[in-house]
């Protein structure tokens, strides 16, 4: 795939995008945010790729909205924005994103973080919604998406002061799951990423659309979601596999089916 903005490559089965603009720390312009989604969906649909990474380059996973295109905009271009239809598709990937975050996760680029599955970070990197510090506040899942994983309080400190905070605090409140040396950032998310692409692909997407459930039913409605999702792969080759390779003590080669 040939992009402007972004790189994206296959790894085996694991599909990886970087943001590509260092200059502006990866300022998520609307011509980037297209490409990333664009790749992210070829990836998605597949079905030779089981896992996605998302990473930047230079010193930032993203640094947020492109702030010079936005001074230029009103709130008839805000609410004519395809932006939010792109934030959207971002929410209906089916396959788990890894995020590897590199240096500056901040604004739209936090809220990029948040959308993905898995977060790895380096322990530079630094993570935050400054939106306040422009006038303006989070407009793509921050004040919904931090609460939730941060609880009101952190989320509220968060947004209202607009500060920044370090990986290992990112890591405490639940919002990174490892942090590690930056020349190790994307080696560990290819790890987790190859880990999970030899699982049953019909299993982790039905894993992962019940947990993202989670954050927006109730426990009864969440429970019974659950209980279909599940009754319903025991009609998978894959789950034939699975039991059978245990029973027979060799590793299951899972096939999608
Ligand atoms: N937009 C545009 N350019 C940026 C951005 C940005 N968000 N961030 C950095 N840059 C540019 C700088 O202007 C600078 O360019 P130049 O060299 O031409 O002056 C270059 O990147 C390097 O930046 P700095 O010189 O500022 O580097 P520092 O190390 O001094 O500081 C910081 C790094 C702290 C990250 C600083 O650049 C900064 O505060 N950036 C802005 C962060 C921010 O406020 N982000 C939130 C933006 S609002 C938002 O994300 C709302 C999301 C809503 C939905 C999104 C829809 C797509």
């Amino acid at each position: 795939m040939e992009f402007t903005f972004i790189k994206a490559w296959t790894e085996d089965d694991v599909g990886l995008v970087q943001m590509h603009r260092p200059e502006v720390l990866n300022a998520l312009n609307q011509e980037m945010f297209e490409e990333l989604l664009t790749a992210l969906e070829v990836f998605d649909a597949d079905p030779a790729i089981r896992c996605m990474i998302l990473t930047g380059s230079g010193r930032a996973f993203s640094a947020g909205a492109d702030i010079k295109q936005m001074a230029k905009m009103g709130a008839v271009d805000q609410m004519r924005s395809p932006a939010p239809a792109r934030w959207e598709r971002m929410r209906r990937l089916r396959k788990p994103v890894v995020a590897a975050v590199n240096g500056f996760a901040l604004g739209g680029g936090c809220e990029l973080v948040m959308c993905c599955d898995i977060v790895v970070a380096a322990d530079t990197a630094r993570f935050g919604q400054p939106e306040i510090n422009i006038g303006i506040i989070p407009g793509a899942g921050g004040t919904q998406r931090l609460t939730r994983v941060a609880g009101k309080f952190k989320a509220m400190e968060l947004i209202l002061t607009g500060r920044h905070m370090t990986a290992a605090e990112a890591e405490a409140m639940g919002l990174v799951n490892r942090v590690v040396a930056p020349e190790l950032v994307l080696d560990e998310a290819r790890r987790i990423a190859r880990e999970i692409a030899a699982k049953s692909p019909i299993a982790v997407r039905t894993a992962k659309e019940c947990i993202l459930k989670a954050l927006d039913t109730p426990l009864s409605v969440g429970l019974d979601f659950e209980r279909k999702a599940f009754a319903l792969l025991f009609a998978t080759e894959d789950k034939v596999e699975g039991m059978q390779a245990f029973l027979e003590k060799r590793p299951p080669k899972f096939q999608g089916l």
